[in-house]
């Protein structure tokens, strides 16, 4: 019988090492890519190998589902599609802004949704509506399960996003035990699947690869310095006509 890995969603093999699925036990429920990234935080295979996003997209607009547009705030602008709408037709889509927690406090919280929907308009996204979260204080669960529930209409519910958005994170978070696997670097959920929730099904689905991404030609090992964990500072410098910036090599 097939066997689908509970953490990433792809299918199991109990032979290859060097493929994804793999895990040397066949009683497992992950693979050993998650389980090597869950307690151990680093993955044995890369991050770029196993997501075709056109048969994703495929799936996901032949489904009759709520999606739940999942965008980081910390890197907003790369966290939309061109046309987002025009993904999903006859689809409902509801906005989470994940990472809130990454933006300094100081940032008013009316002022940040004010720049997110201006955002949204700009870009044409027609949405249901906007939630913003992030870990802490910032987190929002029964906010996002409520608009679920109005939104959802007798539909199943389906997490889209780019790559890193924090999608699997948020499946975690509302069912409030660590199911899914997580990790800082992009492509870690590998197919879409499926979870009972309540009355109706969550699927949580791989992200789509963020090309504006700095986090997609770093080294595997530079990601830990790269991605923030903690609120960045917001530093002020004044800088004259002939001067330049150079921040980390950049
Ligand atoms: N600070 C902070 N980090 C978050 C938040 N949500 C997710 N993360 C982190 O962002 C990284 C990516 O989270 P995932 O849940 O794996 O993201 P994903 O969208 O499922 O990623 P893919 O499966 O690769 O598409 C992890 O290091 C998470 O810990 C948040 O609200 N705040
Ligand atoms: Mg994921």
């Amino acid at each position: 019988m097939e066997k689908y890995c509970k953490g990433c969603g792809t299918l199991m093999q109990f032979e290859n090492p060097k493929q994804l699925g793999y895990s040397p036990k066949l009683d497992a429920e992950y693979c050993q890519r998650c389980f090597r990234l869950t307690h151990y935080g680093d993955q044995s295979l890369s991050r770029v190998q196993g997501i075709n996003e056109a048969r994703l997209m495929k799936q996901v607009s032949a489904m009759d589902a709520l999606i739940v547009w999942v965008a980081d705030c910390f890197d907003f602008e790369s966290s939309l599609l061109n046309n987002l709408n025009r993904h999903f037709f006859n689809q409902d889509l509801l906005i989470v802004a994940t990472k809130r927690d990454l933006l300094p406090e100081t940032l008013a919280q009316d002022k940040f949704e004010r720049f997110l929907k201006s955002r949204l308009k700009e870009e044409g996204v027609q949405y249901v509506e906007l939630v913003t979260t992030g870990l802490g204080k910032y987190e929002q669960d029964e906010k996002i399960l409520e608009a679920i529930r109005t939104y959802r209409k007798g539909k199943d519910v389906i997490m889209m996003g780019k790559a890193n958005a924090g999608k699997s994170t948020l499946i975690n978070s509302l069912f409030q035990k660590p199911v899914l696997t997580v990790s800082r670097y992009p492509g870690t959920t590998l197919e879409l699947h499926a979870m009972d929730f309540e009355d109706f099904r969550i699927y949580d689905a791989p992200g789509l690869r963020n090309e504006a991404s700095l986090l997609l030609e770093a080294d595997e090992k530079d990601l830990k310095h790269i991605v923030p964990q903690k609120p960045v500072r917001p530093s002020v410098y004044q800088i004259y006509e002939p001067q330049s910036f150079a921040i980390g090599g950049l």
